[in-house]
C-alpha cells in the first residue's frame, strides 16, 4: 500500500478492508498513529461502506425546559439554581406554547433535555409527552438522557423500566444520548459524582433498546480523559451494542471550557483542537464498527470542522436546531442554528449526498450532489 506510512497499521488495513472488528489495542494504535492520512482512508472506507456518499441530517428543534438542576456536574454551565436570575422552568402548558413560537414548516425531530429539577413530579414528564404529542402528531419528541430517567425513577418510586415504558406510551418516539459523559470510574468521580452511574446509564439504554426505542450515545472529551479512557468508553457501547442493536449514533461532545468549574480548576480556556476532533471521530467510526452512524455535532465543533469530518467517518451532521442552550452556556462560539439549505451546502460542497432523515432515520428527501467542485456554486453538477 503505497499511501501507508505507519507501517505497524498494516494489519489494521486489512482488518478493516475485511470488515473485521478491532482489537482494544489496535484501537488505541489509531489514537496513537501520526499517519492521519491512513487514519481519514480507514474511517472514510468503513463510512462508505455503510452509507455510500449519503451524509443524514434532520430538520430539528430543540428545547431545553428548565436550566434548574440540583446534580452540579463540575463541566456544566447551564444549570441554575431555583430563584436564580438566569433560571427557567416551564410548565407542560409552557412547553407546548414555546414549541409552538418556534416551530417551522417541516420539523420532524423536537430533541429536548434538562435539569434534573428538583420540585417537579413525576407526572409532570408524560404531561409534557402527551400535551406535545396531541398539538404536534408529526413531529417526533427525542427526549429525556438516561441520566433523567433515573431521576424520574427515583421520584415516582418506579423502575428506570416502567418509567420507559411510561413514557414510550405517552409518545416518546426515542432517547438522545447525553448523560453519558465518560464511563470510567476516575473521570466520573471528578466530572459527574452525583450523576447516573455508567452501569446503569448502559443498563437504561438496554431497557429502552428492549422496548424498541432507538436511543444515541455520547462521550464528552477533551477535559481530564486519558485515550484509553475515551477507547474504554468506545468499548463498552460496542458490547452493548452487539447485544441490543438498539443504537442509532454515537457523538463525541467536544468540551466546552467556559463558565464551569471543571474548567476554572485546570486553568483551562483552549477548546478541542479540529485535529483531535477529526482524530477521536474517525477512531470512533472505524472501532464501533455495528453503530449505524457517527455524528458530527457542528454546535460543539463548528460548521467547518464538521464539514471536513465527512471525509473522517461521520455521516451524520444533527440537525438545524434552532437554539441551543447547554453548549452556548459554556463558551460555544457557533451559530444557534443553521438552515437547512445551508446544511444541504455544508454537504454538497463537501463532494456528498445530501438525506434529510426524521428521528427514526427514515429518508424523507435525498438532494443531489450539487456544484462540488465549482466555488461558491449551489448549481445541480453532473456525478
Ligand atoms: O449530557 C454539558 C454535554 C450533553 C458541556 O443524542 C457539555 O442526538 C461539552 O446529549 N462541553 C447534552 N459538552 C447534549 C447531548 C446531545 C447533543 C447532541 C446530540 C445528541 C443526540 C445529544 O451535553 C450532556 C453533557 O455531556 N455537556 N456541558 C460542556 N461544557
Amino acid at each position: 500500500m503505497k499511501w501507508l506510512r505507519d507501517q505497524a497499521l498494516a494489519h489494521i488495513v486489512d482488518k478493516v478492508e475485511a470488515g473485521e472488528r478491532l482489537s482494544f489495542d489496535e484501537g488505541m494504535r489509531l489514537y496513537h498513529t501520526r499517519d492521519l492520512n491512513a487514519l481519514m482512508r480507514l474511517a472514510n472506507m468503513t463510512k462508505k461502506r455503510l452509507h455510500g456518499d449519503k451524509v443524514f441530517f434532520v430538520h430539528s428543534m430543540r428545547l431545553e425546559f428548565t436550566n434548574i438542576c440540583y446534580v452540579g456536574c463540575t463541566f456544566c454551565a447551564f444549570a441554575a439554581h431555583k430563584g436564580e436570575e438566569r433560571a427557567w422552568d416551564y410548565s407542560p402548558g409552557e412547553v407546548v406554547e414555546q414549541v409552538r413560537r418556534r416551530y417551522l414548516p417541516g420539523i420532524t425531530e423536537l430533541h429536548m433535555s434538562s435539569g434534573h429539577h428538583p420540585n417537579h413530579k413525576w407526572d409532570y414528564y408524560p404531561e409534557m409527552v402527551r400535551g406535545l404529542r396531541d398539538a404536534f402528531p408529526d413531529v417526533q419528541v427525542k427526549a429525556f438522557t438516561a441520566a433523567e430517567i433515573e431521576h424520574f425513577a427515583k421520584i415516582s418510586k418506579k423502575s428506570t423500566l416502567e418509567v420507559l415504558r411510561e413514557l414510550q406510551a405517552a409518545g416518546l418516539a426515542a432517547l438522545p444520548g447525553g448523560g453519558a459523559e465518560i464511563f470510567a470510574d476516575r473521570v466520573r468521580r471528578q466530572v459527574a459524582k452525583n450523576k447516573v452511574k455508567a452501569d446503569k446509564w448502559l443498563q437504561i439504554h438496554r431497557e429502552a433498546h428492549s422496548l424498541g426505542l432507538r436511543t444515541n450515545a455520547t462521550m464528552l472529551y477533551g477535559h481530564i480523559e486519558t485515550l484509553e479512557e475515551r477507547l474504554d468508553h468506545m468499548h463498552r457501547l460496542r458490547d452493548l451494542q452487539e447485544e441490543t442493536g438498539g443504537f442509532h449514533a454515537f457523538i463525541p461532545l467536544a468540551f466546552q471550557p467556559m463558565g464551569n468549574s471543571l474548567a476554572q480548576n485546570l486553568g483551562k480556556t483552549d477548546f478541542t483542537t479540529g485535529l483531535d476532533d477529526l482524530r477521536n471521530l474517525a477512531v470512533a467510526r472505524i472501532y464501533l464498527d455495528n453503530f449505524p452512524h457517527i455524528k458530527g455535532y457542528w454546535v460543539m465543533i463548528g460548521s467547518e470542522v464538521t464539514q471536513v469530518s465527512l471525509d473522517w467517518g461521520v455521516s451524520d451532521i444533527d440537525g438545524t436546531i434552532q437554539e441551543e442552550h447547554i453548549a452556548h452556556a459554556a463558551g460555544a462560539t457557533s451559530p444557534m442554528a443553521l438552515s437547512q439549505a445551508g446544511m444541504v451546502k455544508m454537504i454538497q460542497h463537501a463532494g456528498r449526498v445530501p438525506v434529510l432523515r426524521d428521528a427514526y432515520y427514515n429518508e424523507l428527501e435525498v438532494f443531489g450532489r450539487g456544484g462540488f467542485g465549482r466555488a461558491g456554486s449551489g448549481a445541480e453538477a453532473a456525478d
